[in-house]
């Protein structure tokens, strides 16, 4: 399919086929397993709507201390490998970037969302952020480098894949809401999002 480019975010429809995503949603289960997904709060106390896991070398955290990566999921076991899938798509998508040391899992129950953000926790910014979508569809919006100026919005579909390089890197973005059973992908609805990242 062809690619649809919105300011410098690149986006791929259904990058995965259905029978990859359902192999990579087997997979993501037996990382979860080892590595059980968690409700992330703010530095402030509020809880996020979304619950995080991930793989790879580092994991994103964020609780009372504080927004960060760390190389052990609270319960203090090592991140489970990112999917082999995963790292032939980075190599396919972003051939010029390093090696990604995050995947980081985020599961949206069908009133989940996540405010207008950027990633910047990552010490190298010019290297890209990858996303990957599973599941319900859901309302993605895409701004500029501060918060403020118009915003566009697209519905990202299971199996999409956004390349977030280039000015979209520290381009604010959220998910306004999900489109609830959208997708027969995952058995009890919800969304799956995947961002690998370089870390350091
Ligand atoms: C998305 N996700 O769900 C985009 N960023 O399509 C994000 O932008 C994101 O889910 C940081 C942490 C978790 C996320
Ligand atoms: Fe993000």
């Amino acid at each position: 399919m062809p690619v649809l480019r919105v300011r410098d975010f690149e986006i791929h429809p259904g990058y995965f086929s259905t029978d990859e995503q359902a192999a990579l949603v087997a997979e993501l289960r037996a990382i979860l397993a080892k590595a059980p997904l968690v409700q992330p709060v703010t530095p402030r106390g509020t809880p996020m709507s979304v619950r995080m896991s991930a793989a790879g070398e580092y994991g994103w955290i964020s609780d009372r201390k504080g927004y960060r990566y760390e190389a052990l999921h609270p319960s203090g076991v090592p991140w489970p490998p990112i999917p082999e899938c995963l790292l032939t798509m980075w190599a396919a998508l972003v051939p010029d970037a390093r090696k990604p040391e995050c995947c980081l899992i985020n599961w949206y129950d069908p009133a989940a969302r996540m405010g207008l953000h950027q990633d910047r926790d990552e010490a190298d910014l010019t290297q890209p952020v990858v996303s990957v979508s599973l599941g319900d569809e859901a309302l993605f919006r895409m701004g500029n480098t501060s918060r403020a100026g118009k915003t566009e919005s697209v519905w990202l579909r299971s199996g999409d894949v956004v390349v977030m390089g280039g000015s979209a890197r520290l381009a604010y973005h959220g998910i306004d809401r999900i489109r609830p059973n959208s997708s027969t992908l995952l058995p009890k609805g919800g969304r799956i999002n995947l961002t690998l990242r370089v870390v350091t």
